[in-house]
């Protein structure tokens, strides 16, 4: 756990921007809200280690089902617009991004992340300040937290205060240590470790399953609403599939309507089960950059899950 702020003073608080800029800034809450226009998005917020428990063989790490993960209205201001009004000076070519948190022992590297300069200017990154019409909660990172749609939340710094401009490439702790995934993509074997590593950026194709869970009673012959929720980077899901049998035959879900490129989108399946006994359930979901869930994953580090989710259904 960090050291995070439990009383932040709105009126003094100032956001600030330096590095390789023109014209270093100290924006207060009231500048934000001010002297630039507002901008908003649906956008979910996921751990990269989201559902991690569900990995085998089992990895390190918070043991998460897949609680850790949170869809949002977001609120603020363009980075884009404030990286203009700072003026990035040429051959800059990343930023970095430090929230007011500290490790939570001196000897804990500060929370600092890095994205490089062309997604930082993308004019979807967003500075928050407000979550679904409301003022930040302080848990969430009040009163600033950066918005990366589409890439996992470990970019999504809270209580936001440092925004420094870089003419090489940052090589802090948590971009060249931590949170860093095969350069292949978020898989590999337990027997033979990829050896080339990236930070773990954008969010890979997922479904989950909501409703019934395992502890509701299903009855034979009644129709059972079946719902869950698929997400992927942004490029939107296409097709959501489930299967009572086990993966062996397949039936198209119907979508809901997609509430913004970077939410997750709910899906449903009026389910009528034939007889009773025990149902192997899995959904899967299909992209609109073509990919299709498959069944194996793995990483040393439990990130991205992206396999297909499994759920075992009574029926009485
Ligand atoms: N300042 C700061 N921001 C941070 C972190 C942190 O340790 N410090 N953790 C990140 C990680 S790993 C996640 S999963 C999300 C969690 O967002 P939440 O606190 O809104 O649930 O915050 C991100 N932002
Ligand atoms: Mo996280």
């Amino acid at each position: 756990m960090s050291q995070i702020p439990t009383r932040i003073d709105i009126d003094t608080f100032r956001l600030y921007i330096g590095g390789s800029v023109e014209q270093p800034l100290a924006l207060s809450m009231n500048d934000l809200k001010t002297k630039f226009a507002p901008d908003s998005m649906v956008a979910l917020a996921i751990c990269a280690g989201n559902s991690r428990s569900t990995f085998n063989p089992k990895v390190p790490g918070s043991q998460w089902n897949n609680g850790a993960m949170g869809n949002a209205k977001w609120k603020g201001v363009k980075l884009k617009d404030i990286l203009a009004m700072a003026g990035a000076k040429k051959g800059s070519i990343e930023v970095t991004f430090q929230g007011l948190d500290r490790g939570a022992l001196p000897d804990i590297p500060a929370f600092v992340k890095s994205l490089d300069i062309n997604h930082a200017n993308d004019g979807e990154v967003m500075v928050a300040y407000e979550m679904n019409g409301q003022p930040l909660p302080m848990l969430n990172g009040y009163p600033l937290k950066l918005v990366v749609p589409g890439w996992y939340a470990i970019y999504w710094v809270g209580a936001l205060a440092n925004i420094n401009v870089l003419t090489d490439t940052f090589k802090g702790f948590w971009m060249k240590n931590a949170y860093r995934v095969p350069a292949t993509g978020p898989n590999e074997k337990p027997d033979s470790l990829a050896k080339v590593t990236v930070p773990i950026s954008n969010i890979n194709l997922h479904s989950i399953f909501v409703e019934p869970d395992t502890s509701e009673t299903v009855t034979a012959h009644k129709q059972c609403l079946v719902e869950g929720l698929a997400f992927n980077d942004g490029t939107g899901i296409k097709k959501m599939e489930l299967s009572f049998d086990d993966g062996k035959t397949w039936v198209e879900a119907q979508l809901n309507p997609e509430l913004g490129k970077y939410s997750w989108r709910r899906w449903k399946y009026n389910w009528t089960p034939e007889a009773k006994g025990v149902y192997h359930l899995k959904a899967r979901a299909t992209d609109n950059a073509g990919h299709t869930q498959t069944d194996k994953q793995w990483n040393r580090s439990g990130y991205a899950r992206g396999f297909i989710e499994k759920l075992d259904v009574n029926v009485n």
